[in-house]
């Protein structure tokens, strides 16, 4: 194997990492951030805070509630997770 293939294998090996790594970035932040429909899964139309840390465990509860009535309407669920 020459030079110029070596270093085009390599090219390859390195883009294709690139890009798998990627991927798997971009799946991870949709699993961290579920819909508001997803979040709210026993459908009363608020996310509560148990519900927020199953479906949504990264998001800072606290300060998406904004108005600190102990539950995310779903203005606050999309103002923090958008
Ligand atoms: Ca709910
Ligand atoms: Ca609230």
């Amino acid at each position: 194997m020459n030079r110029t293939a070596l270093a085009a294998t390599f090219a390859t090996a390195f883009g294709l990492a690139f890009a798998g790594a990627a991927a798997f970035a971009e799946d991870e932040a949709e699993m961290e951030m579920p819909s508001f429909e997803e979040a709210d899964t026993n459908k009363n139309g608020v996310v509560s805070r148990a519900e927020a840390a199953t479906e949504a465990p990264d998001l800072d509860f606290a300060a998406a509630d904004e108005n600190q009535d102990g539950v995310l309407t779903r203005d606050e669920y999309d103002a923090a997770t958008s």
